[in-house]
């Protein structure tokens, strides 16, 4: 049974639930719920912890990121297994991409906070300078997609900038949570600094309402970032929120075709179309449109399915297969369950899809699907496809094929979107601003931006005497 992690103790407390494997169906493991008194309690312990480590000097709590970054290398082996098993991901994808980025977003944020200069200005015999402070208690909420990346994205630099979290990981993936509070513990973090408390949606709504949260960060769904922001309005706590996509991809006749088919196959059906910077809107220009869909559907028949994280998503990816047909769509490929004949047709699987033939008004093409299905719809301008890429109410990633670098330029910088790719998909440096607009959330994290989020300026301005010279 994992068991909440507060004040550097593991705390078995409130009802168990039940978390399922997404490749067979069965339960894997049962977990605590937080209620009331054990989301009070973790708060309790992440403000009495506050104060010290607010006061530690920064590169002391940089070296304690280094410590943490040691700690998931130590135990890599435990941390895959503990992610695979939640989320059915396949095992070169968290060898490569989830367990890693872990180490890098504590060793990258230790180095970001140790190096930052404060700011400093000086005018007519007037210094002002800045101090920055932490908020205190952060409630971090953590969704089911990528769950050890994102947690450890957020962790890292509210921590190293000096305050104390309470997370709340899904209900459907706390495993490598449960891992990393083991870590905490074996690596000697001051208790409190890290609490950990598991259970659904009720338990993080009783924790960003707790009057000792100082702010909220939150990756996951746009409702449930609107009903947090709703949430915290009356007590003007700061957010950062990451939000849904619609995310589109352009393909321009002049794009190396192989590459953009293969980085196209990678932008729609990467961890089975569950992450929010997949493509679910490809636009290819019209003298190369037969080609690349044809092309795009022999190869998405190619990719493994990946199961989606539970019965409920599964239903709700389905149904948008249903509405695409009941929309009028031509389905390329895909549009239902695959049969394996083994133990895994009891498990969430939906077979990869790509579809024609729908309006730019249709659900199908407006509302975020959240599976490994993408619509293709031709283009013939340059102009007509930028208008198609921003007509819509989401606004987090873009993505350009094309080997004309003025084109590159001149596209990417009037996309409506946070992120643009330009003959490449997720590709990060994690010094750089992340995040969406429109619909897809409230302001950035990464780099020195998350810095600035998960800390408050204070100008200090001194009136100099001027000597006599
Ligand atoms: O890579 C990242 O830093 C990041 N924030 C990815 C978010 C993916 C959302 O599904």
């Amino acid at each position: 049974m994992l068991t909440h992690y507060i004040g550097g103790q593991p705390v078995a407390a409130g009802m168990a639930f039940p978390v399922h494997d997404p490749v067979t169906g069965t339960v894997i493991r049962q977990v605590h719920q937080a209620d009331p008194e054990v989301v009070d309690r973790a708060v309790r312990a992440a403000r009495e912890a506050a104060r010290d480590w607010a006061a530690m000097p920064v590169g002391e709590r940089a070296g304690w990121m280094r410590r943490l970054a040691e700690g998931i290398e130590a135990r890599f082996d435990d941390l895959v297994d503990a992610e695979i098993a939640d989320t059915g991901k396949p095992l070169d994808q968290t060898r490569t991409l989830d367990i890693p980025r872990g180490i890098a977003n504590f060793r990258a944020f230790a180095e970001i906070a140790a190096q930052r200069p404060d700011d400093a200005f000086h005018l007519s015999g007037v210094l002002s300078y800045t101090v920055r402070r932490p908020h205190g208690v952060i409630a971090v909420i953590v969704p089911w997609n990528l769950p050890f990346l994102l947690m450890t994205w957020k962790l890292a630099p509210a921590l190293v900038a000096g305050n104390t979290v309470v997370v709340k990981p899904s209900e459907s993936t706390p495993g490598s949570a449960a891992v990393f509070a083991e870590i905490c513990a074996e690596v000697g973090l001051p208790a409190g600094v890290v609490n950990i408390i598991f259970g659904y949606g009720s338990a993080g709504q009783l924790l960003v309402e707790h009057p000792g949260v100082d702010a909220v960060t939150f990756t996951g769904s746009t409702s449930t970032g609107t009903a947090i922001m709703k949430t915290v309005a009356d007590r003007v706590k700061p957010i950062s929120f990451e939000l849904g996509g619609k995310n589109a991809g352009l393909v321009f006749e002049d794009c190396d075709l192989d590459r953009a088919i293969e980085g196209s196959v990678k932008s729609v059906f990467t961890n089975g179309g569950q992450v929010c910077l997949c493509t679910e809107r490809l636009y290819v220009q019209r003298s190369i449109f037969e080609e690349f869909w044809a092309r795009l559907a022999i190869r998405a028949q190619e990719v493994e399915p990946q199961p989606m994280i539970s019965s409920e998503h599964r239903e709700k990816v389905l149904s948008y297969y249903a509405l695409a047909r009941s929309e009028g769509a031509k389905v390329l490929t895909g549009g239902s369950v695959p049969a394996f004949g083994d133990h895994r047709d009891s498990g969430y699987f939906v077979e990869p899809t790509v579809v024609t033939g729908l309006s730019e008004w249709s659900r199908f093409n407006r509302e975020e699907i959240f599976g490994p299905v993408c619509h293709v719809a031709p283009f013939d301008s340059e102009a007509e496809a930028i208008d198609l890429a921003n007509g819509s109410d989401y606004g987090l990633a873009g993505t350009l094929w094309t080997t004309n670098l003025d084109r590159a330029h001149r596209v990417a910088q009037r996309l409506e979107a946070g992120l643009v790719w330009v003959n490449t998909w997720y590709l990060r440096d994690l010094r750089t601003p992340f995040g969406g607009v429109k619909l897809s959330g409230i302001g950035r994290e990464g780099g020195t931006q998350s810095l600035d989020f998960y800390s408050e300026p204070t100008t200090i301005t001194i009136k100099l005497e001027q000597p006599d010279v």
